[in-house]
């Protein structure tokens, strides 16, 4: 796969802005506490939270009710993060590399490391089993549970780095996209594909030129846009925006080279 140069340039511009902020101060992981996630159905527009007990300690929670439109209906969760975690990860470094590209080395973040990361396991598998439970009882196929909760990832509000974070560039762990309620393309990538894998399916994060998407793992006769990678084929995902579904690309990302980068 070939490197991208336009979004190599901004990366390195994020590298000297982001150098001079690092901090080094280091917090210890909290004792875990997963988040408390609740299914609501949504009527009239507004979440019904009849049956809704909050956490004991509500002020220890950050608290988050995400809606979403799909299949023509108004879905919702409530999600109770604990602070502690939240605080956890905004203090984790964000980890990034110098790699070998065709036009020479460059540094860049190792995006996937972000979706992979192991105290990250339990906060995205009690949302994604909430979620897969949901498409379950609709009586959904695979595809649609996936496009479901394509929705859902879809639904957060768009964010820009430099607005919300003061750095060009700042990939956010899963929790952080949830907590601060959205993020730009790779936050929104790096949550939608750590959901599909705690879902147990199969996909990668895709970069073409200066943007990031989810490919995510189908048969090999299912059409739609995406790539051959590995020997496999990977439908591509838009997270940002809504009305993109599964094997959708949006125009000006079509026929482009990307960047893949594999969940291990
Ligand atoms: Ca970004
Ligand atoms: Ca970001």
């Amino acid at each position: 796969m070939r490197a991208v140069t336009a979004a190599v340039t901004s990366l390195l511009i994020a590298a000297v802005v982001f150098a001079g902020a690092v901090t080094t101060m280091a917090v210890a992981r909290p004792e875990w506490l997963p988040p408390e996630v609740r299914d609501l159905v949504v009527r009239d527009r507004a979440p019904d939270l009849t049956g809704y007990q909050p956490p004991q300690n509500p002020e220890d929670y950050h608290h988050r009710v995400f809606e979403w439109t799909y299949a023509g209906k108004q879905w919702a969760i409530v999600v109770d993060i604990p602070k502690a975690s939240y605080d956890y990860f905004q203090q984790l470094p964000r980890p990034e590399r110098i790699t070998q590209g065709p036009d020479g080395r460059y540094w860049e973040y190792a995006y996937e490391k972000f979706v992979t990361r192991e105290e990250d396991d339990q906060s995205v598998e009690v949302i994604a089993s909430t979620l897969l439970e949901m498409g379950r009882r609709e009586g959904w196929t695979d595809d649609r549970i996936l496009s479901f909760t394509l929705a859902f990832v879809q639904g957060l509000p768009y964010t820009s780095d430099s607005v919300t974070t003061g750095y060009n560039e700042y990939p956010r762990y899963p929790l952080e996209t949830l907590v601060d309620n959205g993020g730009d393309c790779e936050d929104t990538s790096i949550l939608y594909a750590s959901l599909v894998i705690a879902m147990g399916y199969g996909a990668v994060l895709v970069s073409p030129p200066a943007h990031m998407a989810v490919g995510v793992l189908a048969k090999d006769d299912v059409p739609g846009d995406g790539y051959h990678y590995g020997g496999r084929w990977y439908l591509y995902a838009e997270t940002t925006g809504d009305g993109f579904g599964i094997g959708e690309i949006p125009k000006e990302y079509a026929g482009l080279s990307a960047q893949v980068y594999e969940l291990v």
